[in-house]
């Protein structure tokens, strides 16, 4: 087992506000990964920021007349306080031209950049890119969109660098009908020169390295990688012809007026963003090495489906390349999360066409809606091996059917009853019977199952193991029946409530990682504090003991509401 976790989410583009795909692909799960972590007491440290740098902020700043920066700044607190707002903790959340931030990650991307150029993987090519004649400059691959040249695709709608079909890499001088993004009209193609990282070099490495993974990630991941390199791996340029980024640290006249290519230094951002945190606590920059150079960490990288290609090949080879930090241990990729309302169709969601009031967008949902409720849904749909589709009305139905019903019902009925018939103190369990002793021993089982879920990523099955416990404590509660012993049999009715109470401390550490506002609430009314969340079998609650006050654990949706 690793000593040490350092664990990531795919850093999002400043540009847009977060919506529940988002969440869904990248943050939640990871969320609840660190959270597990440290429950079950590992060293780990959760990193990510904004993704500042490169052309899709620069055009964003263009369209809404404002410098890169104000756009980049704006999205950058936006993200943040909506991750805060769902509970997604990280340690540190930077951003690439930040603040705080971009002096170090602009001299970590440096030292990237030169490293891999000392060690002679670049190839400084004059070439021939699109350029859109209307506002006199290069277009990047983002910015140029076509019709897909892969004979078995042939999908309009590719950009330069990936098809948003097939997924697989574009070269944008063979995209079919090419246009400029920026001004929708035709391109024509001039001379430029550019680095770029000679990832044919690594086919072999890299192949052999993500054979070392199989039967540990996701097949989909694992075989849309090695897919890739079958068919050959293009030399990718990691410079651009744009303004908005870290300058090219090269003492070489061609590369004066260029900045690395957002891809390039948006992973660095994870090391830079690492070392920043270490200043923070105090420690020294050189510090966030335990993190990315010691082979006792286990790097772990959760991100979108759209962003397989680049963890798990490209960056991957520039760390072959550089060679002073490690590889990760996991690439955790979900599938995209689509939207549906009642029998329409299934549609992506979209800053132009989705609703800006929809409580799809984080931001609308925290007006009005209990964050838990989102990551319970977001991790029963997960889309972690197809993609799914968030439905409002599911939504609603799964937070009344199973939250309130299956488990806010049975931490309610026990606790209340202790309020009401004993005092609120914990009862005598001492006459337990063996249907009491079997609940227990389910608990404790549970707490196993849904570790083991968690840290084989298998969310969605760790969320169902739990609401199966849930499920068990109702019928056990059914079947013990307080409410009729208590007329007959005070000692099994105690032991029965005492018991139940015992349940209920089980289900909040399970519950912890997916859903930690409602964990603490059961902390809170069971008397206790946070401690009381570690990853193990809880002992039985100390008869005598005084609870706290017995409230409503999830509060029921109207079918209008969303
Ligand atoms: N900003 C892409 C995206 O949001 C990109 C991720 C960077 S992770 C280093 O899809
Ligand atoms: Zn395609």
């Amino acid at each position: 087992m690793p000593t040490r976790y350092l664990v990531t989410s795919g850093l999002p583009y400043s540009n847009g506000r977060l919506h529940v795909g988002h969440i869904a692909g990248a943050y939640l799960p990871a969320d609840t990964y660190v959270r597990y972590l440290r429950a079950a007491g590992r060293d780990v440290r959760f990193i990510c920021g904004s993704d500042d740098n490169g052309v899709a902020i620069e055009i964003s700043a263009r369209q809404q007349n404002k410098t890169p920066q104000e756009v980049s700044t704006h999205f950058n607190q936006r993200q943040k306080a909506d991750f805060a707002g769902l509970r997604i903790d990280f340690d540190v959340y930077g951003g690439t031209h930040q603040p705080g931030y971009w002096d170090i990650h602009r001299a970590l991307s440096q030292d990237f950049f030169k490293r891999i150029y000392e060690r002679g993987f670049f190839t400084k090519r004059r070439t021939r890119q699109l350029f859109d004649p209307q506002i006199n400059r290069f277009l990047p691959d983002r910015y140029v969109e076509g019709t897909c040249y892969h004979p078995d695709c042939r999908k309009p709608g590719a950009h330069g660098d990936q098809c948003s079909s097939c997924g697989r890499l574009i070269d944008a001088l063979l995209l079919i009908e090419p246009k400029s993004v920026i001004t929708g009209g035709p391109t024509e193609v001039r001379e430029t020169t550019h680095w770029y990282l000679r990832l044919n070099d690594f086919e072999q490495p890299l192949r052999d390295w993500l054979n070392t993974k199989q039967g540990i990630w996701r097949p989909s991941v694992l075989n849309f990688a090695l897919g890739q390199i079958k068919q050959g791996l293009p030399e990718r340029s990691m410079t651009r012809d744009i303004e908005w980024g870290i300058p090219v640290p090269l003492d070489d006249p061609d590369a004066a007026g260029k900045v690395l290519f957002v891809w390039f230094d948006a992973p660095i951002g994870y090391v830079s963003f690492t070392a920043a945190l270490c200043e923070q606590r105090g420690e020294r920059r050189e510090d966030y090495q335990k993190w990315w150079c010691d082979p006792d960490t286990s790097i772990v990288h959760f991100i979108g489906e759209d962003n397989t290609v680049f963890h798990t090949l490209i960056w991957p080879a520039m760390l072959m390349a550089e060679q002073q930090h490690k590889l990760p241990a996991h690439v955790v990729a979900n599938n995209y999360l689509n939207f549906k309302i009642g029998g329409g169709e299934e549609e992506k969601i979209s800053k132009s066409r989705t609703p800006q009031e929809s409580p799809v967008w984080i931001e609308e949902y925290l007006k009005r809606y209990d964050p838990d409720a989102l990551r319970y849904y977001l991790t029963a749909i997960a889309p972690e091996a197809a993609r799914t589709f968030f439905d409002p009305a599911h939504f609603i139905q799964r937070n009344n059917s199973e939250l309130c019903d299956v488990f806010g019902n049975f931490v309610n009925r026990p606790l209340t009853f202790v309020a009401r018939y004993f005092d609120n103190k914990v009862p005598d369990a001492s006459a337990a019977t063996d249907v009491d002793r079997a609940l227990v021993a389910r608990g404790a089982a549970a707490l196993e199952k849904v570790g083991a879920c968690i840290e084989g990523f298998r969310f969605k099955a760790g969320l169902e193991e739990l609401m199966s416990f849930a499920s068990a404590c109702n019928e056990y509660f059914q079947i013990r029946a307080p409410w009729s012993s208590r007329k007959t049999n005070m000692a099994d009715c105690a032991a029965s409530i005492g018991t139940s109470v015992h349940a209920v401390h089980h289900l909040a550490i399970l519950a912890a990682p997916f859903m930690p506002g409602a964990a603490e609430r059961i902390v809170a009314m069971l008397g206790l504090d946070a401690p009381a969340l570690r990853w193990q079998p809880p002992a039985p609650p100390a008869t005598g003991r005084a609870l706290g006050q017995a409230q409503i654990l999830f509060t029921k949706l109207e079918g209008e509401e969303l």
